[in-house]
């Protein structure tokens, strides 16, 4: 690795994190996590800058850690981290939801990136400085029909996101919350569990953003002068006006 500074992605393996790590990796060596080694291993292979890959599951506290603190020396002193794993599962009904879903969206959005963090930023802390990116939603201020937990997920990242920026005011630390509308990824076939057609069928009839749409947009916030904070980022296709409203046939 160079003397460029560290950023720490998770979710790095598909859609947005991947797309990411792809532009960040001209000015930052990168920490790519997630779960899926050979994609981590393939995308390690494709950057032009330091790599670092840590394979392990959000939702076990104990391995975040571990895996975390397996990092040698030099790369522990992370100055970015994008909290950006996650995922819808299902959608249902509140009364017809499976609470298997629950339990995936509240451990792996919520407390999957509250583990992280813990494991991040008391360094951040120590040095003063740092900027973490929380990738929160639409979800995180608008709750459609049958979204009730991941909307619920995504509005306590928001809560988490203003509870952050608060706490670490004093440390110099900005927080960032990015809120996408509907990005084509492989999300919504995470949501529908496979089902492709499904999942194609939700950007259907308009452009939806892309996922380097949204990196772009992490790359502009964290590229700002160092005395300038992006607090929130409510991003949409031009087509979508919100949660439930896209005009399905303008394109
Ligand atoms: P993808 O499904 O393409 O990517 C999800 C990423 O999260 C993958 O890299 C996956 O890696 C990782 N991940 C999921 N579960 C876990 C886990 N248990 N442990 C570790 N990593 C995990 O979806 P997106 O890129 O669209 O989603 C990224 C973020 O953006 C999410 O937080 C999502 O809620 C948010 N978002 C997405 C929108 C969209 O419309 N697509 C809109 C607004 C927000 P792996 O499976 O290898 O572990
Ligand atoms: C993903 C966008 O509208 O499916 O957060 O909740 S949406």
């Amino acid at each position: 690795m160079d003397d460029k500074p560290i950023a720490l992605i998770t979710g790095a393996t598909s859609g947005i994190g991947e797309a990411t790590a792809k532009i960040l990796s001209k000015s930052y060596n990168l920490i790519l996590c997630g779960r899926r080694k050979d994609r981590l291993d393939r995308l390690g292979d494709e950057l032009k800058t330091g790599t670092s890959l840590l394979s392990f599951d959000v939702r076990d506290k104990e391995n975040v850690f571990k895996a975390i603190d397996s990092l040698p020396s030099e790369w522990k002193k992370v100055d970015v981290l994008v909290n950006n794993a996650g995922n819808a599962h299902g959608m249902d009904f509140i009364h017809e939801g499976n609470p298997d879903d629950w339990d995936a969206m509240i451990d792996i959005n919520v407390k999957g990136l509250l583990y992280v963090s813990k494991a991040i930023i008391p360094d951040m802390v120590k040095r003063k400085r740092g900027h973490i990116v929380n990738i929160s939603s639409i979800a995180g201020f608008e709750v459609y029909p049958k979204g009730n937990v991941y909307c619920a997920s995504k509005h306590a990242v928001d809560a988490l996101t203003k509870g952050m920026r608060l706490d670490l005011n004093p440390y110099g630390i900005k927080v960032t919350s990015i809120d996408p509308g509907l990005v084509e990824t492989e999300f919504s076939e995470v949501r529908f569990k496979g089902d492709k057609e499904r999942a194609k069928s939700v950007y259907e009839g308009f452009t939806p953003l892309t996922a380097h749409d949204v990196a772009e947009t992490i790359d502009f916030v964290l590229s700002r002068p160092d005395h300038v904070l992006i607090g929130d980022v409510l991003m949409l296709a031009k087509a979508q006006a919100n949660s439930t409203i896209v005009n399905k046939n303008s394109q």
